[in-house]
């Protein structure tokens, strides 16, 4: 029997190389096979559908046995709220603005920046700490440790709690994947128990921190009050377990499909080396090109909308590949070269819209100072691996492993 492109885009096999899958998805910009998701795959129609708010990412809206794999179970909700990724307005804006108020401006517009000097620190002490120069993973020694004791410290958890909250993280991510092949049931047994755990771990965290609040995100999500009001204890506990899971389940692939790239692209990785301003396009780019959310599986359409000619009922379910649109030649020319001295990369690797990546500021630092320290400081690193071992995931994509060599790490 032959694939449907969904179950392709699903497949294993062909997860080091979607694109051909998304190339041959464009051809029909609106795809619908009986019964399944309207799957969206060109760019200029997945950024009008990112700002019509006909479009739902509401889990309440989502219609039940409609083919949705990613349908969460309503006992899950009690247990958890969904974050502000998870609602429409008025709840979202209102969520989305008191989780800003500590994170960027009007009211913090230092706080990312100010991390500056103390990320730089973290990138050059696991630096310093990798071991056999001639066997590195990239992912083990440094992609995964930097952005989860990154968010560890801005919201207040203590690093050494990484090996429970990890495996929940895990657990979360992965139900995001819709594997044809899983078990649903156990799958989102799976996943309410990981956020039961997560949520019981965090309630105790947040007890502990509105009786002795540091300057941590935590603290200062469980005591400000502001226009908003005050958030309740499960609007704060789904706020803080959105931003943990979110903190580090997609830089760690953003740096290493950076690192990837890199190596695939030996002049650029040369002209960083002595250029680490060269960094800001590269993320860019990066984010266009191989970027770590390859689509959003989760809207549903409000009313009925017409997108090229075709009518999307309303209450369908909705799949953007973002990862198609960066490499729409209708947007983008040479679409499937690698160039970061591109004169325009609006890409939609951080979303566009309401819902564009809250975290983006700090994922944007990250991968920047990552790959700036890491192209000054490996000497001659090449791959052990092409294409990598990647994650099952194909919605947070990313290589499970990067095997790489050097002939030593430069102080
Ligand atoms: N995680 C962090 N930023 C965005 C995400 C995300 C988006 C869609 C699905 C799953 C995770």
């Amino acid at each position: 029997m032959t694939q449907t492109l969904l179950h392709q885009i699903l497949d294993y096999a062909n997860r080091a190389d979607p694109y051909p899958i998304y190339e041959e998805l464009r051809k029909t910009p609106v795809h619908h096979d009986a019964d399944g998701p309207y799957v969206i795959s060109t760019y200029y129609e997945i950024r009008s559908l990112l700002h019509d708010p006909r479009i739902s990412s509401d889990a309440r809206n989502l219609a039940s046995g409609n083919a949705d794999p990613l349908a969460e179970p309503a006992s899950e909700q009690s247990a958890l709220p969904p974050g502000f990724l998870r609602l429409d307005p008025p709840e979202h804006d209102r969520m989305r603005r008191m989780t800003n108020r500590h994170f960027g401006p009007p009211h913090s517009p230092h706080r990312v920046d100010q991390m500056r000097p103390e990320l730089h620190d973290i990138v050059g002490g696991l630096i310093d700490g990798i071991g056999d120069p001639s066997r590195i993973d990239l992912v083990e020694e440094f992609s995964y440790p930097f952005p989860v004791t990154v968010i560890c410290r801005l919201l207040g958890v203590p690093r050494e709690d990484e090996a429970r909250f990890h495996t929940w993280a895990d657990t979360l991510a992965a139900s995001l994947d819709p594997d044809p092949d899983a078990d649903p049931a156990e799958r989102d047994k799976g996943a309410s128990e990981a956020r039961m755990q997560l949520g019981m771990y965090l309630a105790g965290l947040i007890e502990e921190r509105r009786k002795n609040p540091g300057d941590d995100m935590l603290s200062q999500l469980a005591t400000t009050k502001s226009q908003d009001g005050q958030m309740t204890t499960m609007e704060l506990l789904s706020t803080a377990a959105l931003l943990l899971i979110a903190g580090h389940e997609t830089t760690v692939n953003l740096i290493t499909n950076g690192m990837l790239t890199l190596l695939r692209n030996p002049d650029v990785l040369q002209r960083l080396k002595t250029e680490p301003r060269l960094a800001v396009p590269i993320v860019e780019e990066l984010l266009r090109f191989e970027p770590p959310v390859q689509l959003l599986p989760q809207r549903t359409t409000l009313a009925d909308i017409e997108v090229r000619g075709v009518t999307i009922p309303k209450g369908s379910t909705l799949w953007l590949i973002l990862a198609s649109g960066n490499r729409d030649p209708q947007r983008f020319e040479n679409p499937d070269h690698f160039d970061p001295d591109r004169p325009d990369i609006q890409h939609l690797g951080l979303g566009s819209g309401i819902h564009s990546c809250f975290g983006a500021p700090l994922a944007r630092l990250e991968a920047q100072l990552a790959l700036s320290e890491l192209a000054r400081r490996l000497d001659n690193p090449r791959l052990l691996d092409d294409p990598p071992p990647y994650r099952q995931n194909a919605v947070l994509r990313g290589p499970r492993h990067l095997r790489i060599a050097c002939d030593g790490i430069r102080p």
